[in-house]
């Protein structure tokens, strides 16, 4: 498998287990899980077959860590991300005092008047740091970042979650909790 092919099968994983599991009519459970065997199976009919072990290589070295197996690995699920109806199950957890939002300025006065919503996704996704944020930016034009106090959120009742990729999501960021 070469980097490319790497790169190529993530982005698909990402694809099924976020947002299209019908591409290869797979079950998602309410958790987002689905089972490993079927997975590859499935995929052993289009261009993108891999073996086990290519898999758990995928899952290893994804830079953003975007996919887990459960803990016998006889399941696997995308961490966050998705716009299927899932329960991802985090439990609530206090952030730290500020987190940061990365969005291009086109969407910053709609943002500043609305809040931060979540759109098609479950959540909105928020970094822990600054650099992080630049590069969730980066993808749509020139990174604008946001700073959110998510202290001060949390304290007057929000809940927060983080994922198992140490992405911090919550429902909404209403205005007044958004930095100027
Ligand atoms: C914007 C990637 C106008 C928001 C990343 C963003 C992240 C508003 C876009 C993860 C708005 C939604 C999520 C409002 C929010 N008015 N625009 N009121 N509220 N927006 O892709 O945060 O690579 O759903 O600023 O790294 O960009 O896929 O969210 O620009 O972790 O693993 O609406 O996706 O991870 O876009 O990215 P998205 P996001 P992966």
């Amino acid at each position: 498998m070469t980097p490319q092919q790497q790169k190529r099968i993530g982005r698909f994983l990402s694809l099924l287990l976020r947002h299209r599991p019908e591409i290869l009519d797979l079950d998602l459970d309410q958790q987002g899980w689905t089972d490993v065997d079927t997975l590859l199976h499935k995929l052993s009919s289009t261009d993108k077959a891999i073996s086990r072990e290519e898999l758990d290589l995928i899952v290893a070295e994804n830079p953003k860590k975007r996919y887990a197996f459960n803990d016998d690995k006889s399941r696997i699920r995308a961490q966050q991300g998705h716009s299927v109806t899932v329960d991802l199950a985090y439990e609530p957890s206090p952030p730290p005092e500020y987190l940061y939002h990365g969005t291009v300025s086109k969407f910053v006065g709609s943002i500043r008047s609305q809040g931060l919503q979540k759109g098609k996704r479950h959540h909105v996704h928020l970094s822990p740091d600054r650099d992080t944020a630049i590069n969730v930016g980066q993808r749509r034009g020139k990174p604008v970042i946001l700073t959110i106090r998510a202290g001060a959120m949390h304290r007057a009742g929000y809940p927060f979650y983080v994922s198992g990729n140490g992405v911090w999501l919550a429902d909404e960021i209403p205005p007044e909790f958004i930095e100027n």
